[in-house]
């Protein structure tokens, strides 16, 4: 790649991609699942270093070096939170009060303790970083916990004398201006944000929402197309297409305990039409929805009932959130309804052979900033060719229409709709659509991803004003 090989790299996120357990007395570590760790497991071939909170609370000293150092063979360094603290800054700030605003829900009520913690978590994480970054490094700081982030860290890198480019990447959706504005803190929010050289969003839509309402609330300058002037600097403002390995993909399909995996279901469902979906458990992923359309298609075609299943997958995800828990007892299963769902997560090679073996693949989301489970889908049908049916609001959505069956979530008529002409679409019509998500699922990969934005960042390196985006 075209980045200087010798800039360090420091990569950001609330949580480190890897899970810290106490055993025999010592620390383990190992990598764990979601979005964020997908996205960026496409950076493998760039050295970085990888800064976060490691998800347990650790007091002692000596412990805490003891979890450094198991940190280290995955180049991560923990960023420790006692547990109220963390828990008020990712429960209570992020996921109550951001994450519903970023994702167009309403009736979120603001709270100063939470938001004061997530300050305090900012602060903490930027006098970390600051401390331990170097002149020249590149700083890429990931997703809503740590909005501030970029503003607070670049005061203190100023005071040290130090100049690094800062970059930020939001996973979510940035919504329209007067839904941000329900956020009592809005503009600190986004002042924090314009410290940094280069801002991507994963589609258009979020990143001009993000640029109208920097114009409309903070006044800057937004006349140049991809520029934001504020405060007398440049930031760079960016779509950046985010997606997935699809190669660990096929090689997984291809090891002969999944072949041996993808027989045995083949088997099972034989004769049937089998839909998968696999979502965390959160509200925006449209779950109800899902299994209320479902339920309205088997209604609208009867003939098919004991022909078509639905294979969910949900992911138990934030059970601290009353929300959350609330959103489990809400889903229960409609009688009579042909449906397999799993409450929980599933293994990497279990989760491609079920991609593998089903017709088609309904997401529901409400809102959901990209939507990576609709790539996987695509990387593992090579050679079923299945259908994605897919909610207009997924960010997915804005680059696979054509190829997909698009519908709105809350329309369980069109839903029902969508499934119908999915699974009755003629065979060279379905040929025609896999090919353009492969297509497009092939380019648009996560190392593509890390890749084009690090190589913006890096033109930015000691550029104050003076360069075009
Ligand atoms: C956020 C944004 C954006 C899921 N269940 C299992 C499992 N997973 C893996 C999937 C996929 C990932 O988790 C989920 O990624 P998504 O993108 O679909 O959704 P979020 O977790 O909400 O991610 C989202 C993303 O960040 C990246 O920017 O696209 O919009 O909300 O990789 O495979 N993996 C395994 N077992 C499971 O049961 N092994």
């Amino acid at each position: 790649m075209s980045v200087d090989e010798q800039r360090r790299l420091i990569v950001v996120s609330n949580r480190l991609p890897v899970s810290v357990k106490r055993v025999d007395g010592g620390y383990q570590s190992s990598i764990s699942s979601g979005g964020l760790v997908t996205a960026l497991s496409g950076l493998k071939s760039t050295k970085f270093q990888w800064f976060g909170w490691p998800g347990i609370e650790v007091k002692d000293t000596a412990d805490r070096e003891q979890v450094s150092q198991s940190l280290e063979e995955h180049s991560a360094c923990p960023i420790f939170l006692n547990s109220d603290l963390a828990h008020e800054h990712y429960n209570g700030f992020s996921n109550r009060i951001l994450w519903p605003i970023l994702h167009y829900q309403s009736g979120v009520t603001f709270d100063d303790g939470p938001w004061q913690a997530y300050r305090r978590v900012n602060e903490l994480f930027a006098d970390q970083i600051a401390n331990a970054a170097d002149s020249g490094n590149l700083i890429w700081i990931h997703d809503y916990h740590l909005m501030l982030l970029p503003g607070l860290l670049r005061s203190r890198l100023e005071q040290q004398g130090k100049s690094c480019a800062i970059g930020f990447s939001l996973h979510t959706p940035f919504p329209a201006g007067d839904f941000w504005r329900a956020l009592p803190v809005r503009k600190q929010l986004i002042d924090g944000l314009l410290a940094s050289d280069l801002i991507g969003f994963h589609t258009d839509e979020y990143k001009q929402n993000f640029i109208d309402t920097c114009s409309n609330l903070l006044g800057a300058h937004t006349e140049i197309p991809n520029q934001i002037q504020y405060k007398n600097r440049l930031v760079c403002i960016g779509k950046f297409i985010v997606g997935i390995d699809p190669q660990k993909f096929t090689d997984t399909l291809k090891a002969p305990e999944v072949v041996e995996r993808i027989k045995t279901l083949e088997e099972r469902y034989k004769g049937m039409t089998v839909i998968v979906g696999v979502d965390r458990l959160d509200h925006i992923k449209g779950l109800t929805q899902k299994l209320k359309g479902f339920d309205s298609f088997l209604d609208d075609h009867p003939e098919l009932r004991n022909k078509v299943v639905l294979i969910q997958v949900a992911v138990p995800s934030r059970e601290d959130v009353k929300e959350y828990q609330e959103l489990e007892t809400e889903l229960t299963t409609p009688d009579g309804t042909p449906l397999l769902y799993m409450h929980r997560s599933v293994p990497f090679n279990e989760l491609a052979a079920l991609y593998a073996i089903a017709d088609a693949c309904l997401l529901t989301s409400t809102r959901d900033g990209m939507n990576l489970v609709s790539f996987e889908y695509v990387a593992c049908q090579e050679k079923r060719n299945g259908v994605l049916i897919l909610s207009e609001f997924a960010g997915a959505a804005s680059f696979m229409r054509e190829g997909s069956i698009c519908f709105h979530p809350a329309n369980k008529t069109e839903m029902s709709e969508a499934i119908f002409k999915a699974l009755n679409l003629d065979p060279a019509e379905r040929k025609r659509k896999f090919e353009q998500l492969r297509e497009f699922v092939h380019k648009y990969t996560s190392s593509q991803w890390g890749q084009t934005f690090l190589e913006k960042l890096n033109a930015r390196v000691g550029d104050k004003a003076t360069r075009n985006c």
